[in-house]
């Protein structure tokens, strides 16, 4: 029979991080998102507790986690607030190219930034390279033993906070997707500016910023990988990336349920709780089957990823399936919450809000369907 339960190691991290979002992030959640702070010292007093660095190995200094254990920890920080979710995140999706494509000196040196508790980010987006990934602009020219960096990137992730990045750029416009490498960008560097801060919709207490690279040069040692491999890098960085997205939105729809739950006991109609009604357990029951079969796809891509399997598709369909139902969850406890959903300070209106952009962002929702349809065409 299937083994699905979670080890000491896993329990014990699920035990910290809950009890990390229950004294940090769920107290201070409300005021982030109504003043858009970022909030740096709840990310620093995440650094103490180990969940910078997730993403480092081992023999890196690193916890070494499996994928499981990492999409536990997604899910819990999802639970308590996406925005911290997604900032803490940064550091993972900033360190896969390295991880999976860096050189040893590289991942000393760069592992270490995250072993010191430094914020780090991912730059690939672009104003005209969104869901076209291959169109980026970014130009990397060699001159003698440095790389010149020209071009802007957006929606970039812990851009104001970065201390290190890695960033696509194009190294030989000529060749499309075969033209693009990866590079370790120190943030302190010259012409490096950090341009207009995004106010948005939900996740707000998450930093989203432009960056303008003017004539930036960087030592040669610091291309990741081979040249021209820098699409592949940042595909198999997205496989890990939309895992997490996916175990934050199931983290954040179970928090709506946990919500629900507590309000349809509480609230009465006619003398009776409104848990007492037909037609709110029917939607309970639809919520928590939801939520359970997004568990299922989650679990499954965790095995495939920690097998050494390939598993695009499947983390394509664990972040679409999971993103669809937290949007569908939300959006039902609003409707059953009523007036009290919909009011500011209620607290499936912010859950809403922020669940909005994990149906857009590591590759919209429309995407993944391209990436699952062509892994099914193809297979
Ligand atoms: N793992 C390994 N290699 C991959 C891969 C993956 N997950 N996905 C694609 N590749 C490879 C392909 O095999 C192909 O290699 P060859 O040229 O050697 O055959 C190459 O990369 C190009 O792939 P493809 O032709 O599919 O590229 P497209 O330009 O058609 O783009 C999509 C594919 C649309 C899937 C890509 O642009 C994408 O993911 N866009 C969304 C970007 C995104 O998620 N942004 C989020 C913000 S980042 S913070």
């Amino acid at each position: 029979m299937l083994d699905m339960s979670l080890t000491t190691t896993q329990q014990e991290w699920k035990a910290k991080v809950r009890d990390f979002v229950e004294e940090y992030i769920i107290p201070n959640a409300e005021e982030h998102d109504r003043t858009a702070e970022f909030p740096l010292k709840i990310v620093e007093e995440a650094g103490k507790v180990g969940l910078l660095d997730f993403a480092v190995p081992k023999e890196f200094g690193g916890p070494g986690l499996d994928a499981l254990t990492v999409s536990i920890i997604s899910e819990e920080l999802g639970r308590g607030c996406v925005a911290m979710q997604t900032t803490i995140g940064g550091n993972g999706l900033s360190a896969y190219p390295v991880l999976y494509g860096g050189n040893e000196a590289q991942k000393q040196k760069y592992f270490q930034y995250i072993l010191d508790k430094k914020i780090t980010a991912f730059a690939l987006t672009e104003p005209g390279a969104g869901s076209d990934a291959g169109a980026v602009q970014t130009t990397a020219v060699l001159d003698g033993d440095e790389y010149v960096l020209n071009g802007t990137k957006c929606f970039c992730t812990n851009g104001a906070y970065a201390s290190v990045m890695t960033l696509i750029a194009s190294t030989d416009p000529s060749k499309g997707t075969k033209g693009l490498s990866a590079f370790i960008v120190e943030m302190d560097r010259e012409g490096i500016m950090v341009g207009k801060k995004e106010d948005k919709m939900g996740i707000r207490a998450s930093n989203t910023v432009e960056v303008t690279f003017n004539n930036v040069r960087i030592p040669k040692e610091n291309l990741v990988g081979e040249l021209g491999k820098g699409f592949k890098l940042a595909m198999i960085t997205l496989d890990s990336a939309r895992l997490s997205v996916a175990s934050s939105a199931l983290g954040l729809s179970k928090r709506v349920l946990e919500e629900t739950i507590k309000f349809v006991k509480q609230e009465t109609k006619n003398g009776k709780p409104l848990a007492a009604s037909q037609y709110v357990q029917f939607k309970l029951a639809d919520m928590a089957m939801q939520i359970e079969a997004a568990e299922g796809l989650i679990n499954k891509t965790c095995y495939l990823k920690d097998s050494g399997k390939r598993y695009s598709k499947e983390s394509a369909m664990a972040k679409t399936f999971t993103t669809d139902t937290a949007m569908k969850v939300a959006a039902m406890a609003v409707d059953l919450f009523g007036p009290y959903g919909y009011i500011k300070n209620s607290v499936v209106e912010k859950l809403m809000r922020d669940v909005k952009v994990m149906q857009i962002y590591e590759g919209s929702n429309e995407i993944q369907r391209i990436v699952i349809a062509g892994n099914v065409l193809n297979a």
